[in-house]
């Protein structure tokens, strides 16, 4: 039995490093001290999923290494997130990771953390950080909105107020204190400026963010801030000698809730976990194999293969592609989680649809793998213990929507397949910034073109055409016009007036009927 009063002991009554060795009995911990770790991984953005996928996976690394894994403790940042970063930093770092499915709950405390940094309370910097020679890795989860791109093109966008400042900043690797750099971009030339001028090994930079080719495109992002600082030999340096590996995540990590907490503490034998969170079991990390040290994560389930493209293609299509159908349309069918529509028999239908035919018609994989990578992807949506609200996989469609949606609608298009699914897809998002406008919208709208789009809505208020035409031209979302322009504007536009008009289920039933 464990003595839960040496537990509640502990200070603060919440989880701290002194309560694992009790907590050993009840619930599983570290098997190691998270004390004795240094850094050797630089993460930015301390967000849910960079907690409940690499710190887990770093975690198990480290204990399959023993002792030579201790060079593996992350120091992870957040950039906006000070209450994070307090709370973490109260409980030593460590938090519980409740991975749950229908059946079961099994809760996990993490202790991979070596640092948390909330970056503008950061004397040293994290410029600085990335150049410590200790520092092998830089990983990154900050969303596909926080690298600052164009979305249609995946280029830098020198016009974000972000890389203006930072561009105003001062030559790379000059200043001492780079505290004041905000965006990754900047962040990551001033540091690997640094790293060059000492001469030392670069650390390979890691995304794990869901874009296409995300290493690739993070690599010329950061040339492209170097040459645009005025320093060209610095971003041919950059191009030709850092790492910049692709990698494909998985996990659905949903945002923390009361319940989270409570089963923590009931886990943790009365002990609190403000920072507790939940994830589905599901994990996959592929990793375009690079030169250059990590820690044992291809022997704790992560893959490293010569081209993670085929993985990436289709994750993003058919699961954060399906994702966004979901939210999008379940939103509109009145349903309040992702689980709800993934299993409502009209919504969870025309999504299997659109998984299967369109966002997996141009994958790689031979029909079989298609089918099972589909099914199991539904079976993942439909878990009811992961409660994905519809506003969080919904924000910033206009940043996702060219990789995931519009890039294989293009291709189905040009391959003479039918592409009804994305339509209505495209449709039910317009009609999120109809309702927005309209003050008729249940669910939280975040966008960062929301203004300009919202605009449209309110401007074309009854003129469905006008709606869609001024959507799908929008080129810096959609890039080029779709190959039948015309006609997808057409559908859009009856689309936008039958949801406007009657009931969205009826609007979807058409669609998932055989
Ligand atoms: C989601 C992803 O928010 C989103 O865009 O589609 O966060 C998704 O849950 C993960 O990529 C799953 O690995």
């Amino acid at each position: 039995m464990t003595d839960t009063r040496t537990i509640r002991l502990a200070q603060d009554g919440f989880l701290n490093r002194h309560a694992l060795g009790p907590l050993a009995e009840r619930v599983r911990v570290p098997r190691f001290d998270p004390a004795s770790l240094r850094t050797g991984i630089v993460h930015l953005g301390c967000g849910n999923f960079h907690r409940a996928h690499q710190a887990v996976a770093t975690q198990a690394a480290i204990e399959v290494e023993g002792e030579a894994g201790l060079r593996w403790g992350i120091a992870s940042a957040t950039m906006r997130k000070p209450d994070l970063a307090h709370q973490l930093a109260r409980q030593d770092r460590l938090f519980t990771v409740l991975q749950r499915d229908a059946e079961r709950t099994h809760p996990i405390v993490i202790g991979s953390l070596s640092e948390v940094i909330f970056a503008r309370d950061d004397r040293q910097g994290l410029a600085a950080r990335i150049a410590d020679p200790q520092t092998a890795i830089v990983s990154l989860t900050v969303t596909a909105n926080g690298y600052c791109l164009e979305p249609a093109s995946g280029l830098l966008d020198a016009a974000h107020d972000d890389i203006r400042h930072d561009l105003a900043f001062g030559r790379p690797g000059q200043r001492r204190d780079t505290t004041e750099l905000r965006s990754v971009a900047g962040i990551l030339t001033h540091g690997l400026a640094q790293v060059r001028a000492a001469g030392h090994r670069p650390p390979a930079v890691i995304s794990c963010d869901n874009l296409p080719g995300n290493g690739a495109m993070l690599r010329a992002a950061t040339a492209a801030f170097a040459a645009l600082a005025g320093d060209d030999a610095l971003a041919q340096w950059i191009e030709t000698q850092v790492p910049f590996p692709d990698t494909m995540v998985d996990r659905i990590v949903p945002p923390p809730s009361d319940q989270d907490r409570t089963d923590a503490q009931a886990a943790l034998g009365g002990l609190r976990d403000e920072a507790a969170l939940s994830a589905e079991p599901w994990f996959q990390w592929i990793i375009t194999d690079f030169d250059g040290p990590r820690p044992a994560w291809d022997r704790v389930g992560a893959l490293f293969v010569p081209d993670v493209t085929p993985f990436e293609t289709a994750k993003l299509r058919m699961l954060n592609g399906t994702h966004m159908l979901l939210a999008y349309a379940g939103a509109l069918a009145g349903l309040e989680t992702i689980a709800d529509a993934a299993r409502d028999p009209v919504v969870g239908t025309l999504a299997a649809r659109f998984m299967l035919d369109e966002q997996g018609a141009a994958i790689a994989f031979d029909d079989d793998d298609r089918r099972r990578y589909a099914a199991e992807l539904m079976a993942r949506f439909r878990n009811p213990a992961i409660k994905h609200q519809m506003d969080r996989i919904g924000r910033n469609g206009s940043v996702k929507m060219a990789s995931r949606i519009i890039e294989p609608m293009r291709e189905n298009m040009l391959a003479g397949r039918p592409v009804p699914g994305a339509t209505l897809l495209i449709a039910c998002w317009i009609r999120w910034f109809t309702l927005h406008e309209q003050d008729e919208l249940d669910v939280a709208l975040h966008d960062p073109r929301i203004d300009r789009l919202a605009a449209i809505c309110r401007d074309q208020r009854h003129d469905y055409h006008a709606q869609a035409e001024a959507f799908l031209t929008l080129d810096d979302v959609f890039g080029e016009p779709l190959p039948d322009h015309e006609r997808v504007v057409g559908v859009v536009a009856a689309l936008l007036e039958r949801l406007d008009d009657g009931d969205a289920r009826d609007v979807f039933r058409a669609f998932s009927v055989t």
